[in-house]
């Protein structure tokens, strides 16, 4: 067997091992087909530069390089076990099976997981090894014989002694002609049929498996987005709230071009989590377990979370992985029921000063048990811009809390809070190196005119957006080529927990300048011009935009 087609024998081979495994991942839930279970694993365990890197290079598409860098990784693997198992069958199996219990011991180990998410590693593995079987030493193999016997009746009077094969009529296409040489082949040698035979039934393997294992794991992909809970969603009827968020003011959107809008379209809005694929959350099972250091645990349905007072709140949700300048911040409308309430309710335990969020996907933020409950509007929210949430953003339920950055507070699809200490629990991304605590710093960005963009010599809008939850923007200045210091119109908004617009009239002139932006929190804190890289708790220093004026 040549390498090139043995190496085609293992890429098919692996195909047909993750194609197979798609259908059986609609029974027991797409976390449990193997790519995903494997690259949920990668997710985990991936140094933090590591995904610092994909997120800095790849944006918010961080998934799908990692998703497409594991396929080109696996299948580059797969062709080496292809031209290993041409030389030792059994090698290129143990390799299929390592590959098999890698998948089954990612599935397994995820959040919530049961003995039956090993099925589609299983059971694409077997499928796997069976080709790859087929391929080396089965029925697709070179100089195999054919299948079924030849039904072409030998030449009446040929003997193999005295006839090779048929010829064709010289006038036969070669289509044709190469067809009349095979089966006259086939008759005469049926261990051994000609090179071109044993190259088509190749191909025609490989051709037919890589189908089989594309239908069924599209297929198998297209089962499982159809279990989704987008129709649960739909039914979703939110109730109006008790306290409805204060109206936006007139003028808080300066409606500049290029300048973020005040209030940010769900579909528009950032997303950052470490689920590979969409946790799929029934609100009609989901239940909300807040327990732990508490005098009285509490379990809540969807319905009986609907049930309570809900208040509706404008508050700007921050990433700390968003650089200076970044898009990974927006601003919704959030319904919802105060957390406040919700831990009162509970008595939670002196000393504890840590609620633990988790999300049905296992992942977890820890919150200040003392900012949950200072009074700001901490929401177990339900709506986003008057919709239930969208399934990317958390629904049915997720946490929204103002002033603090979302890896310590805005957890998705949460299903339990549990109220511990800091000193007895390290939330998801803690042991990976981020800070504990992560109030949001002050910051400040300009989004009009943006880098480089060609602008003409008069009067420019450098307008663009400041935010510190919580506390409140005072003032906001910018500058031009290390001048002297402007202060901004900051447009109204609707609260301390939300962010401004801000805009400033600059007389530009021809050439090359450098645009700057600080801002100054409602306690006199001006945000520092020492740049400080996003970990461990988020990212320092003055927005700076170069830009050419013709
Ligand atoms: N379940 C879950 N919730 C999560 C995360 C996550 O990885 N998993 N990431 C958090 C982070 S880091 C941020 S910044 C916010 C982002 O919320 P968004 O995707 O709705 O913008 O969600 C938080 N909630
Ligand atoms: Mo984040």
């Amino acid at each position: 067997m040549s390498r090139g087609r043995a190496a085609l024998a293992g890429v098919t081979a692996a195909a047909v091992a993750i194609g197979v495994a798609e259908p059986v991942a609609v029974l027991t839930g797409p976390r449990s087909a193997p790519l995903i279970a494997v690259g949920g694993l990668v997710v985990d365990v991936v140094p933090e530069p590591l995904k610092q890197f994909a997120i800095a290079v790849f944006g918010t598409y961080d998934k799908i390089a990692l998703l497409v860098g594991t396929a080109v990784l696996l299948a580059a693997i797969a062709a080496l076990l292809g031209v290993l198992a041409a030389r030792r069958l059994l090698l290129g199996l143990a390799g299929i099976a390592a590959f098999a219990a890698l998948g089954m011991a990612s599935a397994l180990t995820r959040a919530g997981a049961d003995a039956l998410d090993a099925l589609p590693s299983l059971v694409g593995g077997a499928l796997g090894a069976l080709t790859l079987w087929a391929f080396v030493a089965g029925p697709l193999r070179e100089n195999a014989g054919p299948w079924t016997p030849p039904t072409t009746p030998r030449p009446e009077t040929a003997t193999p002694a005295q006839s090779g094969p048929a010829q064709p009529p010289a006038s036969a296409p070669p289509a044709v002609a190469a067809l009349a040489r095979d089966e006259a082949s086939a008759g005469w040698e049926p261990q051994e049929p000609a090179g071109d035979e044993s190259r088509r039934r190749f191909l025609r393997g490989v051709g037919l498996l890589a189908g089989t294992a594309a239908v069924a794991g599209l297929g198998g992909h297209w089962l499982a987005g159809r279990r989704g809970v987008s129709a649960a969603r739909e039914a979703v009827r939110l109730p109006t709230p008790v306290a409805p968020a204060p109206p936006v003011p007139a003028g808080a959107d300066l409606s500049v071009n290029r300048l973020a809008p005040f209030v940010t379209p769900n579909r528009e809005f950032y997303r950052i989590d470490t689920a590979l694929v969409v946790p799929q959350v029934d609100p009609a099972t989901w239940r909300l377990r807040i327990h732990g250091r508490v005098r009285r645990p509490l379990e809540l349905s969807f319905d009986d979370l609907l049930a309570r007072p809900m208040v509706e709140r404008h508050i700007t949700l921050a990433c700390v992985s968003n650089e200076v300048g970044g898009d990974l911040i927006g601003n919704a409308r959030w319904l919802g029921v105060p957390l406040r309430e919700l831990l009162d309710e509970v008595e939670p335990e002196e000393g504890a000063d840590q609620v633990v969020g988790r999300s049905v996907d296992g992942w977890t933020c820890g919150t200040p048990t003392a900012v949950l409950r200072d009074g700001r509007d901490a929401l177990l929210a339900v709506g986003m811009n008057g919709e239930p949430l969208p399934v990317e953003h958390g629904f049915p339920v997720r946490m929204v809390v103002p002033g603090l950055y979302g890896y310590v507070s805005a957890c998705k699809w949460v299903t339990e809070l549990e109220l511990t200490s800091f000193a007895d629990f390290d939330a998801y991304w803690v042991p990976r190196g981020w800070s504990a605590q992560g109030p949001i710093k002050t910051q400040s960005r300009i989004d009009a005119p943006r880098r480089r963009d060609g602008l003409t010599a008069g009067p420019v809008t450098v307008a663009g957006v400041a935010w510190a939850q919580h506390r409140g923007i005072r003032r906001v200045e910018v500058r031009v080529d290390d001048g002297p210091w402007h202060e901004a119109t900051l447009a109204p908004t609707v609260s301390v927990d939300t962010w401004v617009q801000w805009s400033w009239r600059w007389d530009a002139t021809p050439g090359d300048h450098t645009l700057q932006v600080r801002a100054t929190d409602a306690a006199g804190e001006t945000q520092p011009e020492q740049r400080r890289p996003v970990a461990p708790d988020g990212a320092t220093g003055w927005h700076t935009v170069p830009v050419k004026v013709g």
